[in-house]
């Protein structure tokens, strides 16, 4: 099988990449719905929500400082570097990725798509300014805005909630990405949120050849033309280290 996967993207014209949570659990960041996982304590819409922030804005933050905190001491896993590596030798790639937690800039990754925002950017929720700040966890909770105007508010962290749409030219640029794709990867998600799973569904209906590698099976599992049941940071080098 490996010897076809790699086959397929050393004459792929065109190849996407879609990575969620799991790309991830080789650094030490738990994935959301895996034992363990972020959302162990929490349900989704009890934290992830804009409904849950106007409630308890503190604790929201909270949740967000210690995963800020746990990112931090994070390093990118030989996963990402795979598809930073890939990307330099694959004229048209795009990745994809619903995480948040940055380790795709860190790992080298330029044609990315954050369709679910960035834990590192704040936005405020009176005037909509945003910035980046990289202290692991913010001293004051929720944190003021730092626009320098008159602005009173408080900011948000600059990611994609439950309930809320995704950034449209980013969105545009993703479906535009899956359903060009000769070779789609999708790599460490659970398939389940939407409309990010969407695009699984968009490429293979536009032609691509689909490819899995998750060490679980997930709802996409039947349909794709290969599922590699393996952890990214083992599965993805031998993509690469063989593609000369
Ligand atoms: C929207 C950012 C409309 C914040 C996140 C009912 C049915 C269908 C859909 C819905 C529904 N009810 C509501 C919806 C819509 C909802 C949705 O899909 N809900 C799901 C739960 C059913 N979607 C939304 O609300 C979206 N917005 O629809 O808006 C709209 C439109 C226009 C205008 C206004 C409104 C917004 C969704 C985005 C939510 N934000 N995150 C934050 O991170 O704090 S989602 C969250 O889940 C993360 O982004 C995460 O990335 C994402 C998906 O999770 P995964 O990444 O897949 O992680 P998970 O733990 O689930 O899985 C890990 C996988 O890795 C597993 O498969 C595991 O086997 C594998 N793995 C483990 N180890 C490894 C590994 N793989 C490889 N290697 C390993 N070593
Ligand atoms: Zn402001």
């Amino acid at each position: 099988m490996i010897s076809a996967i790699r086959d397929l993207i050393r004459t792929a014209r065109s190849v996407a990449v879609l990575t969620g949570a799991g790309i991830s659990a080789e650094s030490g960041i738990p994935t959301f719905r895996d034992a363990g996982g972020l959302w162990r304590n929490f349900r989704a819409e009890d934290l992830a929500t804009p409904q849950a922030f106007a409630r308890d804005p503190k604790l929201v933050w909270e949740w967000y400082n210690w995963r800020r905190s746990l990112i931090a001491q994070a390093e990118p896993n030989a996963g990402h570097y795979a598809l930073a590596e890939l990307e330099k030798r694959i004229p048209d790639f795009t990745l994809i990725t619903q995480n948040v937690d940055g380790l795709h800039d860190r790992a080298g990754s330029m044609r990315l798509l954050k369709i679910h925002g960035d834990i590192w950017t704040l936005r405020c929720t009176a005037c909509g300014c945003e910035r980046r700040d990289l202290r692991p966890s913010l001293p004051q909770l929720p944190p003021l805005c730092e626009c320098g105007g008159p602005c009173q508010g408080f900011a948000r962290p600059g990611v994609v909630w439950f309930g809320e749409g995704l950034p449209p030219a980013i969105w545009a640029k993703s479906e535009e990405a899956a359903a060009n794709a000769d070779v789609f990867l999708v790599i460490g998600t659970s398939a389940m949120v939407y409309p990010a799973a969407g695009l699984v569904h968009l490429a293979q209906a536009s032609g691509a050849k689909v490819v899995e590698v998750n060490p679980a099976e997930t709802p996409v599992s039947r349909m794709v033309a290969f599922t590699w049941r393996a952890p990214a940071a083992e599965a993805l080098p031998l993509l690469v280290n063989q593609t000369e």
